[in-house]
């Protein structure tokens, strides 16, 4: 049994995440999606809002759960029997900083990461950027899944 993680914040779920977990999924028997927690970061959804979000979005997948970590995330790797961490490359800006991470994690434990580089068309998606153009009434319906989108207008209209 191979078992991978999708680690990330999520704040919130793209389509640029799901096109890299469902990938993921297509070629691991099981992917956890690890949604780190990580109290001294800013955030839009609370964790238990982004799992929701999530485990909405990757209903039909029956090989992916989501789970939530604090602390290193190779600790959890290690707890959950997890073989390898899936990271999506966007950029050669990801990349300077992934690897530095990659790195860092399989000297720590030896789980080893693997670079999925990102669709062409989520090439420039990112949760933060999706955030401001929402926030400024900007259209992000075809970058985020409809029920994030309908949670993004919603948390904006609260004032979030
Ligand atoms: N296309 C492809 N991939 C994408 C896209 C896209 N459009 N958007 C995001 N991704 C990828 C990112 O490259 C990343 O790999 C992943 O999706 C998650 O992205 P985010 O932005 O939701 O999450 P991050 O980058 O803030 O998450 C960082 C972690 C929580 C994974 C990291 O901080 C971590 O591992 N923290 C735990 C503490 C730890 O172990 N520290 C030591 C590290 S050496």
């Amino acid at each position: 049994m191979t078992r991978a993680a999708c680690p990330g914040s999520f704040d919130p779920v793209t389509n640029g995440h799901l096109d890299i977990i469902r990938r993921s999924a297509s070629l691991f028997d099981e992917v956890v999606v690890a949604v780190g927690i990580n109290d001294s970061k800013r955030v839009m959804f609370n964790t238990a809002e982004r799992v929701a979000l999530l485990e909405e979005v990757l209903a039909d997948l029956g090989n992916v759960r989501v789970e939530t970590f604090s602390g290193l995330l190779v600790d959890f790797c290690v707890a959950n029997d997890v073989s390898a961490i899936v990271k999506g490359l966007r950029a050669v800006s990801d990349f300077d900083y992934e690897l530095q991470m990659a790195q860092m994690n399989s000297t720590l434990s030896q789980v080893d990461t693997l670079f999925m580089p990102t669709s062409p068309e989520y090439s420039f998606l990112a949760s933060s950027l999706v955030k401001e153009v929402a926030r400024h009434g900007g259209d992000v319906s075809g970058l985020v899944p409809s029920t994030v989108l309908s949670a993004l207008e919603a948390r904006i209209g609260e004032g979030g």
